[in-house]
């Protein structure tokens, strides 16, 4: 019930600029068979007077996301090095800090698990990130190949 005061306070304010905004979100194309793949996207964070005006207890943070096409099983994973192996980890809340918050390969990035459709390069699928005060935020991810990606 507070998250969704807290964004009426935030919609109640007209052109003031989002402190909130979401760009490059793509999904990784899984390779043929695979029923996993990861989204990465980058959530700029500018925490203005209107921000401040909330009091926050803590910084925003991204508690999860969606992809309702694709999987109802999405993860918000860490990558880890340990002893030369990479490792992933769940992570249950990703504190964003200000400025840019870049969810990338061998980063924090989105898992999608046990995929119900295997998408294609060239398709794109909203995607929602849930956020702990703010309203959740949408894009449209974008499916490109793994060339595409590390170009
Ligand atoms: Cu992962």
């Amino acid at each position: 019930m507070k998250k969704i005061i807290l964004a009426g306070l935030l919609a109640a304010s007209c052109n003031a600029q989002a402190a909130l905004t979401v760009t490059d979100c793509v999904i990784r194309e899984p390779a043929p068979g695979v029923m996993m793949t990861a989204a990465y996207l980058t959530i700029d964070y500018t925490i203005d007077d209107e921000v401040k005006a909330l009091r926050l207890p803590s910084n925003e943070a991204v508690l999860g996301a969606s992809v309702d096409e694709l999987s109802h099983s999405i993860e918000v994973h860490k990558t880890t090095m340990k002893d030369g192996v990479m490792k992933m980890q769940r992570l249950p809340k990703y504190f964003l800090k200000e400025g840019s918050n870049i969810m990338q390969k061998g980063g924090v990035h989105i898992m999608i698990k046990n995929l119900t459709k295997q998408p294609k390069a060239g398709e794109a699928y909203p995607l929602r990130l849930w956020m702990t005060y703010q309203a959740d935020l949408q894009c449209n991810a974008v499916v490109k190949t793994t060339a595409e990606l590390n170009r």
